[in-house]
């Protein structure tokens, strides 16, 4: 069983997870840029000031704004045919509102995109990858204001015209569906999403449905823009999902884990559906919630509906019908697979739940799909001769890609890319630490600021060159 000679292998990053100069060339502060280091971040209150002696690793990432090449010549070797990245808004509009773009935030990501193709790397961009500027969340209140809708299309329109004709693949949003009224929600999601703590949000039921729905909106309303600037763009929006199992078989508890499964579902209802769902507008007026201009806006979910569904599949979870316990590594809830083993960070490995919810998903939309995201995060610590053996990695992602080949041979879904999250080392989101890594090239920068950037390919690096080459067969 062969891939297709199109399929799109590759990588996805993020640019406030990489570029670093994050205050270089006219850019302005973004949400991430305030995020200090350390487990579980704790977003700091929102402030535009920086403070002293906080470590923020971010702000230098990987240096990939200034690397960049070198690092696309080393996924080139490897022989990638795509590369997801994203463009920081607080690089293109500093302040949210300027009356005009930040030239040189334009020209960095045109220049990306050239050095891409100059490889025949497709460039796969995402629009809004947690890079708000901070500037819209003090002056407009971030997604509760429909006026931040506007702004957001309006960077959209900049970036679409300027990258016209050699971008392909736009993705709107990455997984918007962490924000969610009905369910509990993070400090860290809604902080990543929307600059917000929940925690201290005022009536956080109904500010979290306007948040959910005004970004829903955004997402329809990009995707006829970029339809309209140029025919030939596809897009797609991004949602990182986890299926979820039922503890027992019991039917109550069957009942449950289809529930907490369909409910990361909404968002994707609407894209693809041509209007809000009814469902969720039923479980918000029972909620007591309504959303102020719902009618008004229905035609731009007809016009809107996106190309394809991207997917970032790290875990599955387990539904019970119980009491929940909080369990260590019970990142999204839920209880622990005693079937399963977990990552250093308590993640669950299960790479049958990418088969299942890959089938799941095709059955329900039936369109196509791109695995926008997987990969294992570990500690990768180096041996004595500067070596990194990351078997596991390996193994991880051996048993994930054998999954896909049987979701796509065996079951017939529709896949058309494998973007592994991370093909370099960079900074986590939910740690904002190095500590965590996911890549096939090492970093050589530690927590403590030590390291002097270089970059070495691990045997990870070896294993998917060879993977892409024999179009996985290996
Ligand atoms: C996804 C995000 C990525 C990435 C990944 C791994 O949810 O889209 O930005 O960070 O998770 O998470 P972490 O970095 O916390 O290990």
């Amino acid at each position: 069983m062969k891939f297709s000679q199109d399929f799109l292998w590759g990588g996805s990053i993020a640019a406030h997870q990489t570029e670093g100069a994050f205050d270089q060339d006219g850019k302005g502060l973004g949400i991430m840029d305030l995020l200090t280091s350390g487990s579980y971040l704790r977003p700091r209150e929102i402030t535009k000031e920086i403070e002293s002696g906080k470590r923020y690793p971010s702000h230098e990432g990987i240096d990939f704004y200034h690397r960049y090449k070198e690092d696309i010549r080393l996924f080139a070797d490897m022989g990638f045919k795509a590369l997801r990245i994203s463009i920081d808004w607080s690089r293109i509009f500093p302040n949210g509102d300027d009356v005009q773009p930040n030239q040189q935030g334009i020209q960095f990501y045109s220049d990306l995109v050239d050095e891409l193709l100059k490889y025949g790397i497709e460039p796969i961009v995402t629009l809004y990858h947690f890079e708000m500027p901070m500037a819209i969340v003090e002056k407009y209140d971030t997604w509760k204001n429909r006026a931040t809708i506007d702004l957001y299309l309006r960077f959209c329109q900049v970036m679409g015209e300027a990258l016209k004709g050699r971008v392909k693949y736009w993705i709107t949003f990455n997984e918007m569906n962490h924000i969610d009224p009905k369910t509990e929600v993070s400090d860290i999601f809604t902080y990543i999403l929307a600059g917000l703590k929940n925690s201290e949000i005022e009536e956080p039921q109904k500010t979290l449905a306007v948040i959910s729905y005004n970004m829903t909106l955004a997402s329809v309303k990009a995707v006829k823009l970029l339809h309209d600037l140029d025919p030939k763009n596809e897009v797609g929006c991004v949602f990182g999902l986890t299926p979820s199992y039922p503890k027992t078989c019991q039917p109550e508890n069957m009942l449950k884990s289809f529930q907490d499964t369909l409910q990361e579902f909404y968002q994707i209802d609407a894209m693809v559906g041509g209007r809000f769902p009814k469902y969720k507008l039923f479980e918000y007026q029972k909620m007591g919630i309504t959303l102020d201009y719902l009618d008004e806006n229905q035609p731009a979910f007809a016009e809107g509906k996106i190309d394809f569904i991207g997917l970032n599949y790290y875990m599955s979870a387990v539904s019970t019908i119980k009491e929940r316990s909080d369990q260590e590594g019970a990142f999204f809830g839920g209880e622990l697979n005693p079937y399963l083993e977990k990552s250093e960070w308590g993640w669950s490995i299960d790479s049958v739940g990418l088969r299942y919810l890959l089938n799941f998903v095709y059955h329900k939309y039936h369109l196509p799909i791109m695995i926008c995201e997987n990969g294992l995060g570990a500690e990768d610590i180096p041996s004595k001769d500067g070596t990194i053996n990351d078997d596991y990695r390996i193994d991880y992602l051996q048993k994930h890609l054998s999954e896909l080949k049987k979701a796509i041979f065996e079951d017939g879904v529709e896949c058309f890319g494998y973007l592994m999250w991370g093909p370099i080392d960079l900074i986590s989101a939910t740690t904002g630490e190095m500590k965590k890594r996911y890549g096939f090239i090492y970093v050589n920068k530690h927590d403590d600021g030590s390291g002097d950037l270089s970059r070495v390919p691990k045997k990870s690096y070896y294993w998917y060159r060879d993977m892409i080459s024999t179009q996985g067969v290996n």
